[in-house]
């Protein structure tokens, strides 16, 4: 561990070049208040920025991921507020985070919870992780991509059992659905979710957030938009320095050294 930032509602770990957020109101459930918003902002911000970090981490503490908004919270905030607020500064956030977030779900995965793993890059669950969308059972309905990204995985049947019945289901079934990368022993997460983000990590930092950013296209775009964009950003890379090296190194049968790691 090389440095922890202090906020109340989240932990942060820097191991190496990985920067691991963890949600930190256990015995709520780690719910998303605003302050947690707020945090997540800031925090991601700093890691966004720092040139040290290249693989972001998010997991809970506690026997769930996230609970989901918090709900007492909503109730007792008017919708004026809550619009101005709002949940939406972190969902915009990482929309636009330049370096790769692993989600890993260490439990309850549930409305904001997953809406927030989902928007995620790289999703890895423990085996008693539990996923869904359970907003109807309040009388409201997910807000923050649920609907949206939910169906573009799961396609429109499974999405609207899920959204319309409010029901958890188990990490096995959500990695059938491609909802999950991985399900992991539940004692090994974190280290599981460490060694994919060090994998992440060797390669270079241009090349991560190109690559990203244009996968990331793939969700919002028709195809020869993205198409398009994809080859912008594949000229971009294509013209760097760890392009070179890369490409030499493998001639060459030795490994690439990448600059500023
Ligand atoms: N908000 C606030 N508090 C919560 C939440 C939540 N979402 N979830 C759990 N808690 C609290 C409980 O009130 C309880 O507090 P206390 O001990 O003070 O009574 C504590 O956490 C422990 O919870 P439980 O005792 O209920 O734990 P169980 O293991 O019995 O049950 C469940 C686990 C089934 C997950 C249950 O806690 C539950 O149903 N929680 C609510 C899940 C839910 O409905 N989530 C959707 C919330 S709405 C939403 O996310 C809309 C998103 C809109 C966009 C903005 C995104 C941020």
């Amino acid at each position: 561990v090389n440095y922890i930032y202090m906020y109340s509602t989240i932990q942060i770990e820097v191991i190496d070049n990985i920067g691991i957020i963890k949600l930190n109101r256990p015995d709520k459930l780690n719910a998303i208040n605003f302050q947690m918003v707020d945090e997540l902002v800031d925090v991601l911000n700093k890691l966004d920025n720092d040139d040290k970090i290249k693989v972001v981490i998010i997991t809970g503490n506690g026997k769930a991921f996230s609970a989901g908004a918090d709900v007492k919270e909503m109730l007792e905030t008017p919708l004026e507020e809550i619009m101005k607020k709002g949940h939406m500064p972190l969902w915009e956030k990482l929309r636009t985070f330049k370096k790769p977030v692993i989600a890993a779900l260490n439990g309850i995965t549930a409305g904001g919870g997953l809406e927030l793993a989902m928007a995620c890059d790289i999703i890895i669950a423990s085996e008693s992780a539990k996923l869904g969308q359970p907003e109807i059972n309040l009388g409201i309905m997910p807000g923050a991509g649920g609907t949206q990204r939910l169906t573009r995985v799961l396609g429109k049947y499974k999405a609207m059992e899920l959204v319309l019945t409010g029901k958890l289901i188990d990490s096995k079934e959500a990695e059938r659905y491609g909802l999950v990368n991985k399900v992991v022993p539940d004692n090994s997460l974190i280290d599981e979710a460490i060694r994919l983000a060090r994998e992440i990590a060797e390669k270079p930092i241009i090349s991560i957030i190109l690559a990203k950013e244009a996968v990331a296209r793939a969700w919002d775009t028709l195809l020869q938009q993205g198409l398009d964009f994809e080859r912008r950003n594949f000229y971009l890379a294509l013209n760097t320095k760890e392009a070179k090296e890369g490409m030499r190194a493998f001639l060459e049968k030795r490994k690439p050294r990448w600059e500023n790691d």
